[in-house]
Parts: C-alpha cells; structure tokens; sequence
C-alpha cells in the first residue's frame, strides 16, 4: 500500500474539534467582512458616478488567506501562533484590492471609506509617497468592521490595498518573480523591475495630468 492509499486521520477529540470549529468560525467572519466592505465600496463608487459622471473603482479583488499561507506568515514573521491571539498578530487574513485607474483616486477612495461610521482605519501604508526599495507603491490600510454574529458584534480587521491599474500590473509580475524558485538572472530581472517602477511611476503622473486636464476643459 502507498502512502496515497493510506486513510487521512482526522483528529476527533474535543480539544481538537473544537479548535477545528473555532477556526471555521473565524474564516466565517472574515469573508462576512470582506463582503461588507466589498458592498460598501460598490455602493461608495456608483455614488461617486452619480456625482462625477465616470467611476473610481475599476477592478475589485478580494481573497481569505489559505490556512498554508496563514501558517507559511506566522513562521516568517516568528509570530507566536495560536487561534486566539490569531486575529490580534495577523491583520491581512482578509485582504480586498482596489484598482483605480489615477493616482488621484487611490486617495478620492481612501477619504469615502474612512469616513464611514462603522469603518476604523487601524493602520495606513503609505507606500505610493513612500515607495519600497524595490520599487512597490500601493497604499495599504488596515480596517476593523464590525460583523454581526448570533453571540454579539465582533470588530474583524480587513487589509485594502489601493493601487492604480499601472501600480497593479508591475506588482503582479514583480509578485511572480518573488514567489517563483530557479528564475535565471533573478538579480538582474530584479534591477530592471525597478527601473520599470520608475517608468509606471512617470506613466501614472503623466496619466493623471493629462487628466485633470481633460476635466478642467469639461468643468469650464
Ligand atoms: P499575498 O499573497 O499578496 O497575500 P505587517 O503585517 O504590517 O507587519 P506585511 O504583512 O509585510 O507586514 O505588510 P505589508 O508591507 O503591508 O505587505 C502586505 C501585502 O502587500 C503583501 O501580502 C503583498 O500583497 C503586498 N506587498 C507588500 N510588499 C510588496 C512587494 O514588494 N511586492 C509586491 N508585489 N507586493 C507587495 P503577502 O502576504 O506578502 O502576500
């Protein structure tokens, strides 16, 4: 018999069960929140259609963390893991990504969300002023939202991340060189990523101005 073969063993004590259901519980609570928000935000832009006559969002993202990848981060991190202390360590378990097309409206968007009352912006990531090193600009923000369960209200964070559709394409390949092992020339793909960074940086100032622009003319 091969180990494929083999029966998987389900723990079935208690503690173990009851853990199993505690986890189940907690993912519950972060796709409830990543559907609040995500419903908030397509409300906040169709608002903002009304008002402006062209949108803010043009895509939307969302994803739970997979319980390998929650894992794979507390051991880079050296976080001291277990269940409960699970949502006060790991803030991006629930992570919602909005693309906009100008660099104006990464902050247009940031302003309609933090001004929702039952939204608290947490933490901010200012990594479009600041850029990383390697180049990565994206405003990143931690939200608590509270969900409503049949035991009370529970605040649960969710990660936005706010980037335009240029910031978006170089970090979805700068992504796949990251998390891809045995990549060729990785040091020099590196360094020429960065000099890219710097032209979808130039592209989106230029995009913008154009822009304004365009909508100056339209408001005269
Ligand atoms: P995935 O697969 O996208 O979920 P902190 O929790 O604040 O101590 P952390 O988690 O490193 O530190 O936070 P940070 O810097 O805000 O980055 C979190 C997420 O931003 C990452 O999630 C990426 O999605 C994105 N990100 C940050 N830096 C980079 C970068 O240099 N390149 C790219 N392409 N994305 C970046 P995960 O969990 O790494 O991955």
């Amino acid at each position: 018999m091969t180990n494929q073969n083999l029966p998987v063993q389900f723990p079935n004590d208690p503690t173990s069960l009851k853990a199993l259901d505690n986890f189940r519980t907690l993912m519950l609570n972060y796709r409830s929140a990543v559907q609040v928000v995500e419903t908030k935000i397509h409300y906040l832009d169709q608002e903002y259609q009304i008002q402006h006559g062209h949108t803010l969002v043009d895509s939307l993202q969302s994803r739970i963390k997979s319980p390998e990848s929650i894992l794979e981060k507390a051991q880079r991190k050296h976080l001291d893991f277990n269940f409960e202390s699970l949502p006060q360590q790991m803030h991006d378990i629930a992570g919602i990504r909005i693309i906009v097309r100008f660099e104006d409206d990464i902050l247009a968007m940031e302003r309609r969300l933090e001004k929702q009352p039952d939204i608290k912006v947490l933490k901010r990531k200012d990594y479009v002023a600041k850029p990383k090193a390697n180049g990565y600009r994206s405003l990143h923000l931690i939200l608590a939202i509270p969900v409503y369960l049949a035991a009370g209200v529970q605040a649960v964070t969710v990660e936005v991340q706010i980037r335009t559709i240029a910031m978006n394409f170089w970090a979805s390949l700068e992504h796949e060189l990251s998390y891809k092992k045995n990549v060729q020339h990785q040091d020099e793909l590196r360094r020429e990523l960065i000099a890219k960074a710097e032209l979808v940086h130039q592209l989106d100032q230029d995009m913008n101005g154009i822009k304004n622009q365009i909508r100056a003319q339209e408001n005269q």
